[in-house]
């Protein structure tokens, strides 16, 4: 099981035998998901900006007989950047599809990660609750071919634990709550030790 967010290549490190058989690869810097060198199919966890940004991948793994599976987390966009965003003191846009400006907030403009994957040769399912989900793994796995399951994920639920984020704030804004954003982030770089 491979956990990959964005910019993570979902089938690379299969072909570089990258080994493992439980890995968590994030960030724009990593070029690896979808382990399985040491056999098994790969199941691919991603969220849906993630799909958007590198879902060639899965076309790819369809011409080269390479099976993966993967499980898109739509939530509606770029949840944990729009909270960052929003920790930095403006308000979310841009990042979660209902911010966005040119549609309507009430019903978003979603994409449809089956019928997409379906469109690159992959076998494609919808997942209406976990227990679909389950059963649609089951399906995934007997497949001959790189197969993608969507699935409706929470936004704004998280995990317990967290760190700060170190994203530059302006030094100079009309908006408190940004002034504030600066002075935490202040704090941070206080802390911070230099080449650890
Ligand atoms: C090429 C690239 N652009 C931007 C980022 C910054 N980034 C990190 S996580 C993320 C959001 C990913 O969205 P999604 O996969 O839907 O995950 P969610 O946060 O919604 O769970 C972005 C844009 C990145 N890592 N790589
Ligand atoms: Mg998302």
């Amino acid at each position: 099981m491979v956990l990959s967010t964005a910019n993570a290549r979902y089938y690379g490190l299969a072909e570089t035998g990258w080994r493992g058989s439980h890995g968590t690869l994030d960030d724009s810097s990593d070029t690896g998901a979808g382990a399985g060198a040491l056999g098994g199919t790969p199941i691919v966890m991603l969220g849906d900006g993630t799909y958007m940004m590198m879902n060639s991948d899965i076309y790819s793994t369809v011409l080269s007989g390479h099976k993966m599976i993967v499980v898109v987390c739509d939530n509606g966009g770029y949840a944990v950047i729009s909270r960052l965003q929003q920790f930095k003191g403006v308000p979310g846009f841009n990042n979660l599809l209902k911010d966005c400006r040119i549609q309507n907030a009430d019903n978003p403009l979603h994409v449809d990660f089956a019928a997409h994957a379906a469109a690159m040769g992959a076998a494609a399912r919808k997942c209406e609750s976990l227990a679909d989900l389950a059963d649609a793994l089951e399906w995934a796995r007997g497949n001959d071919r790189t197969t993608v399951l969507s699935i409706v994920t929470d936004a704004c639920s998280w995990v317990p634990g967290d760190a700060d984020w170190d994203v530059g704030v302006p030094e100079v804004s009309d908006r408190e709550s940004v002034a504030k954003a600066r002075a935490h982030q202040e704090e941070i770089r206080a802390r911070q030790r230099v080449g650890v």
